[in-house]
């Protein structure tokens, strides 16, 4: 029988480099698989918001989901993300542009649930959140970050945070693109639980009311939502600066409208748009 320099058997000592060669090949595997494993847990749900966004697209029956994806992200992937202006979206405006909805516009501020509520029982109104831009990123946060392709869901900047966000500079530039497009008679429903129905920073009041045109707007009605504590009506101050600064020529009326009465109406079969309020 042969032997090797350690006085053992060749075949011994072939079998054992034979087993340490496939220990050492076993621990490579396993040491790819873990590091695969942790860069896949830390994949930013990358693929998993593009999905969302695709599949909503493709339920709201958008054609050109893909394009309109392209058009999406190139806002943000690859830029600081407290450096997203407003403009970074007019690609995406171009490749999903609003279509108008005379007489069934809705726009709203600080009634989020009412108005989604009604607008899903009641096919009478179109707020922008049932609009394609609307309904695809409704709810989802995203960025991205400097030499990044990807998409982020996490770790990006709050709506308060910085100005130029892509979260907020998305919803900004949509809100102006659909207030662009309002016509006929115009809807906007506001809370009548707080002080200024009417607020300040809201995207109504700073994007929204400038933007309609008399040559399109005929009315903005005001549906002022109040609950069993009123605290705004419709002598409120914050409504009479609405008035100031609609466009001349645009009449204007106010409606005080229990949330009680618009729940009833909206979950009534029987009751047509105009019994609602
Ligand atoms: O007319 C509507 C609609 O067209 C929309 O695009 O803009 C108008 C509503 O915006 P608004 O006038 O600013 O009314 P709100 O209720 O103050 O804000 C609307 C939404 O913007 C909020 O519901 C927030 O979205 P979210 O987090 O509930 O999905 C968001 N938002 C506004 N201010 C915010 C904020 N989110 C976080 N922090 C803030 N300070």
């Amino acid at each position: 029988m042969e032997r090797g320099e350690t006085g053992k058997p060749r075949r011994t000592q072939r079998r054992r480099r034979l087993v340490l060669l496939l220990v050492a090949a076993l621990l490579l595997v396993v040491i790819v698989a873990v590091a695969v494993g942790v860069s896949l847990r830390q994949q930013p749900h990358q693929e998993e918001f593009k999905d969302t966004f695709i599949n909503r697209c493709k339920e709201f029956k958008g054609d050109n989901c893909s394009g309109i994806w392209e058009a999406f992200q190139q806002a943000y992937v690859n830029r600081d993300p407290c450096d997203v202006p407003v403009e970074a979206y007019d690609p995406l405006i171009a490749a999903a542009p609003f279509k108008p909805e005379c007489n069934r516009m809705m726009f709203w501020s600080k009634t989020k649930d009412v108005v989604h509520d009604f607008t899903e029982k009641k096919d009478c109104f179109v707020t922008l959140e049932d609009t394609l831009l609307g309904e695809v990123l409704d709810g989802l946060t995203w960025c991205g970050k400097k030499d990044s392709s990807e998409t982020f869901t996490s770790g990006c900047p709050g709506w308060s945070d910085c100005v130029d966000n892509p979260v907020r500079s998305f919803w900004n530039r949509v809100s102006a693109a659909y207030a662009d497009v309002a016509c006929g008679d115009v809807t906007a429903m506001l809370s009548g639980s707080i002080e200024t129905p009417f607020s300040p920073g809201s995207i109504f009041r700073t994007v929204e009311l400038k933007r309609f045109d008399s040559s399109r707007v005929n009315t903005l009605t005001v549906v002022l939502v109040t609950q069993e504590e009123k605290v705004a009506n419709c002598t409120n101050d914050s409504l009479k600066d609405l008035q100031m600064e609609l466009q001349k020529g645009i009449r204007y009326n106010c409606k005080e409208v229990p949330e009680s009465q618009i729940s009833a109406c909206s979950s009534d079969p029987t009751a047509s748009c105009g019994s609602c309020w």
